[in-house]
């Protein structure tokens, strides 16, 4: 009998019969990045479409760089992630992606339907060796770098330059986000002012530099900036700047928006600001990785990020703003309180004065002095090598000395507990 079951439990060990992957949609995604009410939605949603059952798993990420570790190593099988632009790009550089399958029969499809022309025109922008990213990736977000700041303690003059982060007056007051290319870009920026002002340098070049000397003079820069830095933050800076603990965060605009308001409410006054050296405008996207297993689920999720009302409460939950350039979205964030701004580039050339709130909608002029990210290729090394240098020895003397009071309590007590049980077992054995 045992002869039969062993090799049984091991087949269906290994083909995996427990779980139909036709009937599982394993998605990844950034932490705090989606209404979580509308995943069971989707399942239903996607049940009604084709008559066909999904459980839907999903995971999270706060770095782009581990989220694409794992899929270049080609261990895990999700079906669809959502990464940034320049990984989009190095992904699709490197024969990652699916091309995207729009065919979805009776259903709408929401995605080319809604898509803002502006995203369009940054996603063609990408260079995805030959492979236009609009076809394998759909944008989900988007957003700026800049610089969120606690009115009471900051002019809005400091806030004006990324040279805050070197401002002695905020030692220990200041977080920055734990992501080496957003931080590199914004700082090159600051470092070539001179160079920019004079048309010596074009910005958009300036994101390709990746020379040893550019990279060790944002390293230098980062180091001063180091010395007065209270954290390096993936997801917990816009929560020290709401509780004040915080007074400047090198941020994300949909971080900002959540602290600005979570801040109102308790009478902090938050403000976000575009430095004047200029910064980056991001886009995260929906892609789907070759080790995909259901193909099918992942381009009816994608559709169904792109529905207008999915949009709206995503963008509700999180602070993000959507890609979309839906005319019920845009109602849905059109605001009297807000003063009117430009956004004829994303929404349609008549929109030209429309009430929104303008961290989550730069105006047109804003986003002209603006330039997005690409893939480094081979050199990303030498900046994620730069970076763990910059952060790497964050602690001080009391951290060691804490670390090897810790060592030392751990081995003082595995010698005791095994010091028992050999005396336990002695006195067993002469039993
Ligand atoms: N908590 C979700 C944050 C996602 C923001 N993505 C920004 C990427 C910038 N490269």
């Amino acid at each position: 009998m045992k002869r039969i079951i062993l090799p049984l439990a091991a087949a269906l060990l290994l083909c995996g019969c427990a779980e139909d992957r036709s009937q599982v949609l394993k998605v990844y995604n950034w932490s705090d990045y989606i209404d979580e009410e509308v995943i069971p939605e989707f399942e239903a949603w996607y049940e009604e479409q084709t008559g066909e059952k999904v459980k839907v798993i999903y995971q999270t990420f706060d770095i782009n760089e581990t989220m694409l570790s794992k899929i270049e190593k080609g261990h895990e099988d999700y079906d669809v992630v959502c990464p940034s632009d320049y990984i989009i790009e190095r992904m699709l550089r490197s024969d990652l992606l699916l091309p995207l399958d729009r065919n979805f029969g009776s259903t709408p499809n929401y995605i080319d339907e809604n898509l803002s022309p502006y995203i369009r025109s940054c996603f063609d922008k990408m260079d995805g060796n030959g492979k236009n990213a609009n076809d394998y990736s759909v944008g989900y977000m988007w957003g700026t770098t800049g610089i969120l700041y606690n009115a009471k303690y900051v002019t809005d003059e400091e806030a004006s330059t990324w040279d805050i982060i070197r401002n002695p007056k905020f030692a220990d007051k200041i977080f920055i986000k734990d992501s080496a290319r957003d931080v590199y870009s914004q700082i090159i920026l600051k470092l070539k002012e001179k160079d920019i002002a004079e048309g010596k340098v074009d910005i958009d070049q300036l994101m390709n530099y990746t020379s040893d000397e550019d990279i060790a003079a944002v390293e230098q820069y980062m180091k001063q900036a180091k010395e007065l830095v209270a954290g390096w933050e993936a997801d917990f800076g816009k929560d020290q700047m709401v509780q004040e603990l915080g007074w400047v965060n090198l941020t994300w605009s949909g971080d900002g928006v959540w602290a600005i308001d979570e801040a109102a409410e308790q009478g902090v006054d938050l403000r976000y600001s575009l430095p004047k050296e200029g910064f980056t405008v991001w886009f995260d996207g929906w892609v789907i990785p070759k080790f995909a297993q259901n193909v099918k689920a992942a381009s009816y999720w994608i559709n169904f990020m792109s529905r207008p009302d999915i949009v709206i409460r995503n963008v509700e939950a999180t602070g993000y703003v959507s890609v979309s350039g839906a005319p019920e979205v845009r109602e849905a964030f059109t605001d009297e309180e807000f003063e009117p701004v430009d956004l004829s580039y994303f929404f349609s050339p008549a929109d030209t004065a429309v009430c929104a709130n303008p961290v989550l909608y730069p105006d047109k002029a804003d986003i002209n002095r603006s330039t997005q990210e690409h893939d480094w290729g081979e050199n990303t090394e030498k900046l994620i090598t730069m970076w763990s240098r910059v952060k790497g020895d964050n602690a001080n003397v009391f951290t060691y000395v804490f670390i090897f009071a810790a060592l030392a309590a751990v081995s003082i007590a595995a010698i005791v507990v095994n010091a028992r049980k050999n005396r336990r077992r002695r006195s067993r054995r002469r039993r």
